[in-house]
């Protein structure tokens, strides 16, 4: 069956609902998780189902994604495994960048044109989850379908961010409606299991996950130019057309394309048994092997934390934390609910002094800070006695240093921050 697929992962577009951490790189190259990167997720669900030929569609081509890849998805010279990035790209008869999710696929068909496949698995590239998709894969061929929907049911508050739809008692869709304004809800609610009843997820969300036969998919891109993306365009002018299958998924899945969403998903890691599965044999995620040094840890109480490899803490206290590679705390700090990206590099004894004796703090963070709802993207440097307190009571801004956005102050990649910086 994996020969029959060409996986393609929707890496992004502008990324501006995840500005700053979009600002030096493109969206799939954010780090989460204290040591992934989000692109590592939809890889991973497909190398987890033995599909191995990969486009990752992006907006920019950064240099930070290019490295991850190529340093990372190395398969042997005997197989036809590939993770490969297409860059929105000018040609001729294109001089424009992506336009939407359809369009993006439509600028690279011709880069698709030549293999061999009978399937285009699409995937979103912001979501956590892990999916097994040979299940939907074989639902897809056993129904007949010409085009499948994974689907997740969902709570009234969230269903007017998703395409929500209803299906016969065959499983295909008969009706899909794009971010339904809130008023029309109530025609839009679906029969779901009793369990998803009682937590009132009565609304058939899509999950932006397709699987579209291969001729279908070029006929209907190339015959709707006009179309710019599936959810708007493509999907709601092909249920009554075709076969549009609905695959109905009810593990855990979250959209995390904003910051706030982005921050909740990285910290619900803390949990005692986290949702998403990072301890699981099955389906691990893959990401670059960095050869990096056991965390050392000294003095410090640690409550509900995640702690990647390579970092050096001496703080206090850090409570609901997911702490990132190579991150260094100093003495008597305190951070809750934060998640620190961690460093790209280790400084040397002498540089961190050189860095102090020049009023620089090194990186890393300093001693006795407080920081609570927070996001320090990498090689922050911060100083001493630095108080980042996040919440409500903050209004949304961007700053030269750090963004706030929902109550979340995200401190921006290599921003230096003096002692006694307060936000
Ligand atoms: P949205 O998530 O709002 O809804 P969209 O913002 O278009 O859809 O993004 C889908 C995926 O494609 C994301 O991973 C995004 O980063 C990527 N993407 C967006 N524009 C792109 C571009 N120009 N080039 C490359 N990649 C791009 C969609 C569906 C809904 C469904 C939700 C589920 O339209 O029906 O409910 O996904 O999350
Ligand atoms: P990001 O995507 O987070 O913006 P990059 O991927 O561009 O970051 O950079 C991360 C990698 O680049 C690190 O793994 C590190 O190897 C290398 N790197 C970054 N900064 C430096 C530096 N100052 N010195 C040496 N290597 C660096």
């Amino acid at each position: 069956m994996s020969n029959a697929v060409i996986s393609i992962i929707l890496g992004g577009g502008a990324g501006t609902r995840l500005y700053p951490l979009t600002r030096s790189r493109s969206k799939p190259a954010v780090p989460v998780a204290g040591k992934y990167r989000l692109v590592d997720i939809p890889i991973s669900n497909c190398l987890n189902a033995d599909l191995h030929r990969i486009f990752v569609l992006t907006q920019f081509n950064s240099a930070s994604l290019n490295k991850h890849i190529k340093n990372t998805y190395h398969f042997s010279h005997f197989s036809k495994a590939f993770v490969d990035i297409l860059a929105a790209e000018q040609t001729p008869d294109n001089p424009t960048w992506f336009q939407g999710t359809a369009d993006a696929v439509r600028q690279t068909l011709r880069h698709l044109e030549n293999f061999e496949f009978e399937y285009a698995l699409i995937l979103s590239g912001d979501q956590l989850y892990q999916m097994d998709f040979r299940e939907m894969i074989k639902h897809h061929i056993d129904k007949g379908a010409d085009i499948s929907i994974a689907t997740i049911p969902v709570h009234g508050r969230e269903a007017t961010e998703f395409g929500i739809l209803k299906t016969n008692e065959d499983s295909f869709i008969s009706s899909f409606i794009e971010k339904p304004k809130k008023e029309l809800l109530p025609d839009w609610s679906s029969e779901v299991s009793p369990e998803m009843q009682r937590e009132g997820r009565i609304y058939l969300a899509s999950m932006g996950i397709y699987i579209f036969n291969k001729q279908l998919l070029f006929d209907l891109l190339a015959n709707s130019p006009e179309a710019t993306d599936f959810g708007k365009e493509i999907i709601p002018n092909n249920i009554d057309k075709h076969k549009v299958l609905s695959f109905q998924y009810e593990g855990y899945w979250t959209d995390i394309g904003n910051i706030s969403s982005f921050f909740e998903a990285n910290l619900g890691l803390t949990d005692d048994i986290p949702q998403f599965n990072l301890f699981d044999d099955a389906t691990t995620i893959f990401s670059r092997a960095r050869m990096l040094p056991p965390a050392k840890i000294s003095g410090t109480t640690l409550e509900k934390t995640v702690i990647a490899d390579g970092c050096i803490i001496n703080a206090s206290r850090l409570e609901r934390c997911v702490v990132g590679i190579r991150t260094r705390i100093g003495k008597g700090t305190t951070i809750s609910n934060s998640y620190l990206m961690g460093n790209d590099i280790y400084q040397t004894l002498d540089e961190i002094n050189n860095a102090r004796s020049k009023g620089r703090p090194p990186i890393g963070i300093g001693e006795r800070c407080y920081i609570n709802n927070a996001i320090i993207d990498k090689n922050a440097c911060i100083g001493n006695d630095v108080r980042i307190n996040g919440g409500k009571h903050l209004e949304d801004g961007d700053f030269e240093k750090y963004t706030v956005k929902d109550g979340i102050v995200v401190v921006k990649k290599g921003a230096v921050l003096p002692d006694g910086f307060q936000c």
